[in-house]
């Protein structure tokens, strides 16, 4: 079978890579001159684990090849990015999906199948992408077979999630959906769910949304403790050995490309009949601010000059800074001017943050962690010798807790702080 695939991302890449290395004929097309040339290369422009080998294999066996233009082939696949609008409920801007749909169309052929895998709102697929094809002169289901496939794989473990991940198949029609089982039946493992183009909209959709509600019903349950001075966490660990209960973790703020993006897209689509999608999104998008205020008042009670702030990717032990709510905090520490602010992350380089961890302790105050990398869970003691206080405030739960500190506060007893408050105003 001939396959192109349009948008050589995230998805789009290890998608062709994965069905060229399972013996089919792959173009993978993209607008940026310099993916193409590097690709052909032998060399990705992304960090996942593993995808270079899987692109040189694919290469040395004849299966792949990258190109600007789009081609005649047996099935296209569309997966290029959709963010945010900026409207007013943020919906999904679906220019680049239009784009590469429109691309497709001067090479579509009777019995050809078109797939798309980019994230997108509800019923997109019905009233948008199908109408394109039927305006060029081709019925859905007879002469072309027209199906939404979302992807749902963790970036760092991309290619195995590919493959052993289950698989939603939603088709305009039964006939589109078995035209785009057959397709990934050819690499994926996991199980191939029959499902109907809108509802597999939603599918993908309301798994990140159900994530964003209840990391958010996490988040205030914090605000809760801190009103009522009790210890959130304690009461989550406790809650969560009930049988049917898994309240998240809470912290500084969602973030990444997903979980802060998906949620628009349905209020976007019926924002009357969305109330928790949105409020859970105003709780999530206020941690920044929470988190800023805290800080504030605890190198107010320490009367602390430095703030080393420990993490600032969107989650532990990623290199991704887009849409992180840590990088948001430490913006605005280094905004409002009050104190000395030094970044560590081990895992991102750019000149702003410290290479080196006791230079970015040194005389500091206070240690504000936001990402849970697995470096800040073996701090030993040693490490804190350049600190000038002893202060930890951990937002994500994984100082180590056996170190001798002046005082370590996570999100669960942060309520100290408004009883130190009453006490130093009287
Ligand atoms: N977070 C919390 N508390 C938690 C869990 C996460 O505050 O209990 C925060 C993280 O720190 C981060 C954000 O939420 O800022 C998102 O992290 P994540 O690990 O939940 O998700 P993503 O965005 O890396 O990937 C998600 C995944 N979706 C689900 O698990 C339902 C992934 O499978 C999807 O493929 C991906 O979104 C996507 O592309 O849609």
């Amino acid at each position: 079978m001939k396959i192109v695939t349009i948008g050589l991302g995230y998805i789009g890449l290890p998608t062709a890579i994965m069905f060229a290395n399972h013996e089919q004929d792959v173009i993978g097309v993209d607008i940026k001159e310099d993916v193409i040339e590097t690709l052909n290369k032998g060399h990705v422009h992304l960090e996942e684990p593993g995808l270079e080998a899987e692109l040189q294999k694919a290469i040395e066996a004849g299966r792949f090849k990258a190109q600007t233009q789009v081609e005649a082939a047996d099935a296209f696949i569309i997966a290029v990015p959709t963010p945010n609008k900026d409207d007013d409920y943020k919906s999904c801007d679906l220019t680049y999906v239009i784009d590469g749909v429109k691309s497709v169309l001067p090479f579509l052929e009777k019995g050809n199948t078109v797939i798309v895998e980019s994230t997108i709102a509800p019923r997109t697929t019905e009233d948008v992408v199908k109408p394109l094809i039927e305006e060029a002169g081709f019925t859905i289901g007879k002469d072309i077979f027209l199906v939404h496939c979302p992807e749902r794989v963790l970036p760092g473990k991309i290619l195995h999630e590919l493959k052993y991940n289950n698989r939603i198949i939603g088709g305009v029609t039964d006939l589109c959906t078995e035209a785009g089982k057959k397709i990934y039946s050819i690499f994926v493992e996991g199980e191939l769910i029959a499902s109907s183009a809108s509802a597999a909209e939603l599918s993908k959709l309301m798994e990140n949304t159900y994530r964003d509600v209840n990391i958010a019903l996490a988040n205030e349950l914090v605000k809760i403790g801190d009103d009522l001075n009790i210890d959130a966490l304690e009461v989550i660990e406790m809650a969560n050995k009930h049988p049917r209960v898994n309240i998240h973790s809470p912290g500084p703020g969602v973030g990444g490309h997903c979980l802060a993006v998906d949620p628009y897209f349905i209020v976007a689509s019926t924002p009357e009949t969305t109330p928790l999608i949105q409020t859970a999104r105003a709780i999530n998008t206020s941690m920044p601010d929470f988190v800023f205020d805290k800080t504030k008042e605890l190198m107010a009670h320490i009367h602390g000059k430095k703030i080393t702030v420990l993490g600032v990717t969107y989650k532990g032990n990623v290199d991704d800074i887009r849409e992180s709510p840590a990088l948001e905090i430490a913006h605005k520490l280094i905004e409002d001017g009050a104190y000395q602010i030094s970044i560590f992350d081990p895992h991102v380089d750019r000149d702003w943050i410290e290479k080196d961890f006791k230079e970015a302790t040194r005389d500091s105050d206070l240690l504000l962690v936001l990402s849970d990398h697995n470096e800040f869970k073996k701090i030993v003691e040693e490490d804190l010798s350049e600190m000038k206080q002893l202060y930890v405030f951990d937002t994500k739960n994984v100082f180590p807790s056996e170190l001798k500190l002046d005082k370590y506060t996570s999100l669960g007893n942060i309520a100290w702080l408004n009883e130190a408050q009453k006490v130093s105003s009287l």
